[in-house]
C-alpha cells in the first residue's frame, strides 16, 4: 500500500475516507496554475481515472478559458453550409457517451535508454551514467475517462460535405511555436513561425460514431486544463490527435498537413529519413500495477496485476512471466472488456523460493499484434510499447 491508503485523518462527507488519488504536477506556470501532470495509474482501482488523476499535456502555453456562453465553434471549408455553432446548439444534437484511454506518445519515453534487470530478455539501450531508472509509481502520461458529447459526424453532417472532402481539420485556441529544447528537437527547430494546435483527421475516423466532440469527462463539464468547452476525443488513438480548446472544424479536399502530424508524431529512423509513418492507432501495451518494482515480500502466494490495451483492437490476451521471461502463463482478464478501455488482468503466482524475480507482461490483441520485446526505434521516440520488468525479492 503506498501513500493513497485509508489514513484516520481523510475524511469526506465528514467521513473516514480512503484517500484520493492524484495528478503528480510536473509543471507549474507563473500563477501556480499546473500545465503538466501524470497520472498515478499504479494506484487507480477500476477502469476510469478520477478526474483530479487525470494526467495533463500541450504544447503550447495553456490559452486563456472562454466561458461556455461566448464561445463558438466554425465549421467551414469543404462544406454545402458554413455554420457558426454556440454551446447550446450543440446540445440540441443527440449525444453520445464514450469511455475511452488517452496515451501520449510520449508516454514511457524514458525507457527507450533503460537496460532491464536481472535476466530479462537485453531489449533496452544502457541507461545513460547518472541518470535513474524511471519508475511508473512516478505517474504515466495515461489516463480513461468516460466523454459525453455529440459525434463529430453529427456536427458534419449538419454542415454537410463537400463531395471532395478527405480530412477533416480540427483546431484549437491555443497557439504558439514548437520549443525544440521543450520537445526533444535539434536546434534547428527554432524559429517555426506561430500556428494553433490542429489535426487533420482522415475521413473514416473523423465519421465514426465514437469519435466525439465532447463537453463532458467523467459526470461533469470539461475542467478548463482538459479542454472546456468543448474536446475532440479520438477513442484509440494516441492522445495527440484528442485535441483539446476547440474552435474550429475545417473541411479539406486534401490530406491534412499539420505541423504536429507530418513534422513530430510520426515514427521515422531519422530526421533526413524521407519514410515518415503518421502516427494513429495505439500500440498493443501492457503493464504490472502490481506488486511494485523494487518490492521485498514474503514467501507465498501473490496476485500479480495489471492493464492491458490497444488501438486497433480488442485485447486477447495477456501472458506473464516471473522468471525473467523463461516461461509464460496466461493472465486471466477481469470482465466487462471494452473496446476503447484498458482491461484489468490478473495471475496467482506463487513465490516459494526465497531470491530475485524478474516480472514481464506481454499483451496481444484482435488484430494480431503482439507486444514486442524490442520496441519499435524511431528517433523522435514516440509510443513506445517494450516489455519492462519489473523485479521483487521475495524475503528468506
Ligand atoms: N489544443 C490542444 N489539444 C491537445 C494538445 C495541445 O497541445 N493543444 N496536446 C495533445 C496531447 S499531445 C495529448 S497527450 C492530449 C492530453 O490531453 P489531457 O491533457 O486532457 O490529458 O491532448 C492533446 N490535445
Ligand atoms: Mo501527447
Amino acid at each position: 500500500m503506498t501513500a493513497q491508503a485509508e489514513s484516520p485523518e481523510e475524511r469526506f462527507m465528514g467521513w473516514p475516507a480512503a484517500g484520493r488519488p492524484e495528478a503528480r504536477v510536473r509543471l507549474r506556470d507563473r500563477q501556480e496554475r499546473v500545465v503538466s501532470a501524470a497520472s498515478p495509474v499504479l494506484e487507480q482501482e477500476g477502469r476510469i481515472t478520477p478526474t483530479e488523476a487525470f494526467y495533463v499535456v500541450q504544447h503550447f502555453r495553456v490559452p486563456e478559458p472562454v466561458r461556455r456562453e461566448d464561445w463558438r465553434l466554425t465549421v467551414d471549408g469543404h462544406v454545402r453550409q458554413p455554420l457558426t455553432l454556440a454551446f447550446d446548439d450543440l446540445r440540441t444534437l443527440q449525444g453520445r457517451t464514450v469511455r475511452a484511454l488517452l496515451e501520449c506518445s510520449g508516454n514511457d519515453a524514458a525507457f527507450f535508454d533503460v537496460e532491464p534487470a536481472g535476466n530479462a530478455p537485453a531489449v533496452f539501450e544502457p541507461l545513460p551514467a547518472g541518470r535513474e531508472r524511471p519508475r511508473r509509481a512516478d505517474g504515466l502520461l495515461l489516463s480513461a475517462g468516460e466523454f459525453t458529447g455529440v459525434p463529430l459526424a453529427a456536427v458534419l453532417e449538419q454542415a454537410g460535405l463537400g463531395p471532395n472532402a478527405v480530412s477533416v481539420r480540427v483546431e484549437g485556441w491555443d497557439r504558439g511555436s514548437p520549443n525544440p529544447a521543450g520537445h526533444g528537437l535539434p536546434e534547428s527547430y527554432a524559429g517555426i513561425p506561430p500556428f494553433n494546435y490542429d489535426k487533420g483527421l482522415p475521413l473514416e475516423k473523423a465519421l465514426h460514431p465514437d469519435t466525439l466532440l465532447a463537453w463532458a469527462m467523467n459526470g461533469q463539464y470539461l475542467d478548463h486544463i482538459h479542454g472546456a468547452p468543448l474536446r475532440l476525443v479520438v477513442p484509440g488513438w494516441s492522445g495527440n490527435w484528442s485535441v483539446k480548446w476547440v474552435q474550429r472544424i475545417e473541411v479539406l479536399d486534401r490530406p491534412a498537413t499539420c505541423w504536429y502530424q507530418t513534422e513530430y508524431y510520426y515514427f521515422s529512423a531519422s530526421p533526413d529519413d524521407p519514410a515518415r509513418e503518421m502516427i494513429t492507432a495505439l500500440p498493443v501495451k501492457s503493464l504490472l500495477t502490481e506488486p511494485d518494482d523494487g518490492a521485498t515480500l514474503p514467501r507465498g502466494r501473490r496476485l500479480l496485476r495489471g492493464l492491458a490495451w490497444s488501438g486497433a483492437g480488442t485485447v486477447t490476451g495477456v501472458e506473464v512471466s516471473a522468471d525473467g521471461g523463461r516461461t509464460w502463463r496466461a493472465a486471466r482478464l477481469e470482465e466487462p472488456r471494452e473496446r476503447w478501455l484498458w482491461v484489468r488482468w490478473s495471475l496467482p503466482w506463487d513465490f516459494d523460493q526465497p531470491g530475485t524475480y524478474t516480472i514481464l507482461c506481454r499483451a496481444s490483441d484482435e488484430v494480431g499484434r503482439a507486444q514486442p520485446h524490442e520496441p519499435r526505434r524511431n528517433w523522435l521516440r514516440k509510443n513506445f510499447n517494450g516489455i519492462v520488468p519489473v523485479t521483487i525479492t521475495i524475503a528468506g
